[in-house]
């Protein structure tokens, strides 16, 4: 074969592996657009709470793991820390990274503020945390990275201190009401079948209240939980009175002498004031007969970070909220949203859920919770 011909062979080579090359590009990129689980994570939307109802479902589990495990390989139950994994990822990466300095320089705070904004700690208390250690830098009371460290899980701990974080009933007869709520999907529901269970092994009377009767399947759902616990639940008819369905509960408990009701209400109406307008007239009815609404607990999806702040906030304006509920921390890298809600709002975090199982949810305990979030 001639000089020409073999250019020629190279050339047609040189093209077809080309063609082959350009082919396994737009391939990988059209089965990556039409994956249809990377179409579902699709970043939660600024502003949910403009309208509660944009808060799906599907987006607010969006960072869960499908399949959580209840333990760790040993069949002990996993603790907080193995749990909060994700959470960690963010602050515990940057402060292994700074440990491993030899000096306290520009780049670990950059580091220690990015780490704790990615966990959702939130711009006004990341700057005040690391704004007081600086300070102590700057004086020479701190000089090690391990020294900074110690001091950032101090600081974050006593952040968190002090806080009544308990769960209150009353002290004379009659029943006491502990309303739940939260625009829909972030776990309301599953608390209370969680509460029922724990609440019922310790030897409290319980019954449950199906406050949402905005759909058929809620009181369906809140029914198997109270099967679970052997607990009755009052219902209404789908699109009833939320605010009679309690007061129904009340009463029946009183009769009973039961001595606490768990009311479960909608996350989501035709529209924001509807459920907010709802949810004040529901806990206003819950106090019209025999019982006293104690505790009012706001129920935050963790994956939803900043947002959780904001929903905080027109709950807390439509109704006293007691204390706050943050689930899903097991699948979240956003855990730092307990800061901002207890710091910027005052409002403590009195449990948080790590589950979907019955035995996943804990009382909230600053110097664990911390300690889960930095890493050792
Ligand atoms: N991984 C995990 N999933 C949770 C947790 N809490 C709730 N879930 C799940 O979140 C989903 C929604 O929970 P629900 O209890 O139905 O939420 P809700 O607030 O009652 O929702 P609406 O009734 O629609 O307002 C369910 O699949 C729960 O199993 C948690 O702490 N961790
Ligand atoms: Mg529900």
């Amino acid at each position: 074969m001639d000089s020409s011909g073999s250019q020629w062979i190279y050339l047609v080579l040189i093209g077809a592996v080309l063609a082959f090359g350009i082919g396994v590009l737009w391939w990988s990129r059209r089965s990556r657009t039409g994956n249809p689980t990377t179409a579902a994570r699709s970043p939660v939307s600024a502003t949910p709470v403009e309208t509660p109802a944009s808060v799906t479902p599907e987006t607010a589990v969006d960072e869960i793991d499908p399949e959580p495990e209840a333990s760790a390989d040993d069949g002990s139950p996993r603790s907080l820390r193995d749990r909060l994994g994700r959470a960690r990822a963010a602050i515990g990466g940057a402060v292994g990274s700074v440990l491993g300095r030899s000096a306290i320089d520009d780049s670990v705070w950059e580091e220690l503020e990015e780490g704790l904004l990615l966990a959702d700690v939130g711009v006004g208390v990341t700057d005040d945390l690391l704004g007081g250690l600086r300070a102590r830098v700057d004086s020479g009371e701190i000089t090690e990275p391990d020294a900074l460290i110690a001091a950032l899980r101090a600081e974050m701990v006593a952040r968190l201190d002090g806080a009544d974080r308990g769960l209150s009933t009353r002290d004379d007869a009659g029943p006491s009401v502990w309303l739940f709520v939260g625009v829909n999907g972030v776990g309301k529901t599953t608390t209370i079948g969680k509460l029922a269970s724990r609440e019922t092994a310790r030897g409290v009377t319980a019954l449950l209240a199906a406050g949402d009767t905005f759909r058929a399947a809620a009181a369906e759902q809140l029914t198997m939980w109270g099967e679970r616990s052997g607990l009755e639940v009052v219902r209404g008819s789908e699109g009833g009175d939320p605010s009679s369905v309690v007061f129904d509960a009340v009463e029946r408990a009183a009769a009973k002498g039961v001595d606490l009701v768990l009311a479960d209400t909608a996350g989501r109406l035709h529209n924001k004031s509807n459920l907010m307008d709802e949810l004040a007239k529901v806990r206003r009815v819950a106090e019209k007969g025999a019982g006293v609404v104690t505790e009012t607990l706001l129920v935050i999806d963790a994956t939803t970070g900043q947002n959780g702040l904001v929903q905080a906030r027109e709950f807390g304006e439509a109704t006293a909220v007691t204390g706050v509920v943050v689930t899903k921390l097991d699948g979240s890298a956003k855990g730092g949203i307990v800061f901002a809600v207890e710091t910027e709002l005052g409002i403590p975090v009195k449990l948080v859920g790590v589950g979907e199982g019955v035995d996943d949810l804990v009382p909230f305990d600053p110097a664990e919770f911390v300690d889960a979030l930095v890493g050792d």
